[in-house]
């Protein structure tokens, strides 16, 4: 069994951790009551700081959205003087202003420590070299990783993105054990390794892959790419909460993650009402920093869809354990009145063996009605002739899924667009003739 980074915390028994979530709660709720920082006084104004005695009683805390970073741009929910920030970080959203999160000296060690608890649960050692192929820059998964392999006292070599075939030449050279990149990333490296006859030069063990919802059967792409017993495992985080390093899957029992619930206290409530769903339900995640210094957030709704897992994991590790995320709120297509969540079309297509890992769905807008469509690739170039057949096989699993009906485009293994730097898109909406993807 790999050695854990830090045993005491990730073995706490429950009441010790309930405590220790308590005692962080009131010293943050305190903190923030007498923060002198208009967006904290107008947060602060109804809470009231005696009556919040234990972690049980965050849900009498007001929850924090989105939309609150981008009005108080960029620095107006600090709760330190900007001086004592050693550095920020930023995600562009989709419109608008861009998401700043600011970090102490303190919070970067924080941050460290969470992704240097992430590389040894997936089974990284201080001997590792750790190859960091995530955006570095304002994204948090480069540096975060970065400082997690470096805090681990590992090797890490600070690939950022792109360029997969000088990547892979590195990663052969400088003896890679570790990868982290996004999982489309991992599965394009793996690709170009098989073609490029590199596969008995690498021996890489491990990837931590996230950043975007992927499923089981991406996973199984993944690590049959790259053969030799590579384990593909999952690591969520956001910006907002920190970056990278709020959760992580052990090889141990994958599909669930286990949150670091020392620093982030996990809730999940009905993403309508905000009510706590009951155990074992899906809903939306809502996460506390107890720990955070520089800008920490209150209940925020992350808008990502989980539910808990009360099964413990298999390696003496105590943390609450998340399933594998299933999306976002905001991602659902709703198509003739029907929800359809891509990351269920990711998992009904890709249950077909003969089915490849890159693919695109396509809602088309060119009717009055919206159509769906789905392309994607042949595992395999043997398939090619019974490319017919196996369309017609997925288009019905796809239809019986997402109860719509679904079109489905199949094409040679290799020839669709691959994207080399950030997060994969995968969901693509077509106006003109012209096809957005493939
Ligand atoms: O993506 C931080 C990160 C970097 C996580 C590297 C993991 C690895 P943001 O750019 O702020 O931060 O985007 C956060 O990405 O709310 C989810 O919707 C999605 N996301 C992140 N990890 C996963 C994952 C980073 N493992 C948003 N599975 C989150 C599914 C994920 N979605």
């Amino acid at each position: 069994m790999p050695s854990m980074f830090q045993p005491e915390i990730e073995t706490m028994e429950p009441a010790e951790k309930s405590a220790l979530q308590s005692r962080r709660l009131r010293r943050l709720v305190e903190r923030l009551a007498a923060c002198d920082v208009p967006y904290w006084r107008e947060k602060m104004a109804g809470v009231d700081v005696d009556a919040i005695r234990s972690i049980d009683d965050i849900c009498r805390l007001p929850f924090t959205e989105k939309d609150e970073f981008r009005e108080t741009y960029p620095y107006g929910m600090l709760t330190v003087p900007r001086d004592r920030l050693v550095r920020v970080h930023a995600s562009s959203g989709t419109s608008g202003k861009p998401t700043v999160v600011g970090y102490t000296a303190g919070d970067v060690a924080v941050f460290a420590e969470v992704c240097a608890r992430a590389l040894a649960i997936a089974g990284g050692r201080p001997s590792d070299v750790v190859h960091v192929a995530y955006g570095y820059g304002l994204f948090t998964g480069g540096l975060g990783l970065h400082y997690g392999a470096e805090r681990l006292g590992a090797t890490a070599v600070p690939a950022s993105g792109g360029n997969p075939g000088f990547q892979l030449g590195l990663m052969a050279d400088l003896g890679a054990d570790g990868l982290a990149c996004t999982p489309s990333f991992a599965l394009l490296l793996g690709e170009r390794a098989l073609e490029g006859g590199l596969r008995d030069r690498l021996s890489v063990r491990y990837g931590v892959l996230g950043a975007e919802p992927w499923s089981e059967g991406m996973r199984q792409r993944i690590e049959e790419v790259w053969g030799g017993g590579f384990q593909a495992l999952d690591i969520y985080g956001l910006s907002e909460v920190i970056g990278p390093g709020v959760a992580m899957e052990a090889p141990e029992a994958k599909g669930a993650l286990y949150v670091f619930d020392d620093h982030f206290y996990p809730e999940i409530v009905d993403p309508e009402t905000g009510e706590a769903v009951p155990d074992g339900e899906v809903g939306e995640l809502v996460l506390t920093t107890l720990t955070k210094e520089a800008q920490p957030v209150l209940r925020y709704r992350t808008r990502d869809l989980t539910r808990f897992v009360d099964e413990p994991g298999r390696d003496g590790r105590t943390f609450r354990r998340i399933a594998r995320l299933m999306g976002r709120v905001d991602d659902m297509l709703i198509i003739r009145g029907i929800n359809v969540y891509p990351r269920e079309v990711e998992t009904a297509l890709l249950e077909d063996e003969a089915i490849g890992g890159q693919y695109g769905i396509i809602v088309d807008r060119r009717t009055t009605l919206p159509e769906l469509r789905v392309v994607a690739e042949l595992a395999d170039p043997g398939l090619v002739a019974r490319r017919e057949e196996i369309r017609d096989r997925v288009a019905r699993a796809l239809t019986e899924r997402v109860r719509i009906r679904v079109q489905v485009d199949l094409r040679d293994p290799g020839t669709l667009p691959r994207q080399e730097v950030g997060k994969a898109r995968r969901v693509f909406e077509q106006t003109t003739d012209e096809s957005p993807f493939g």
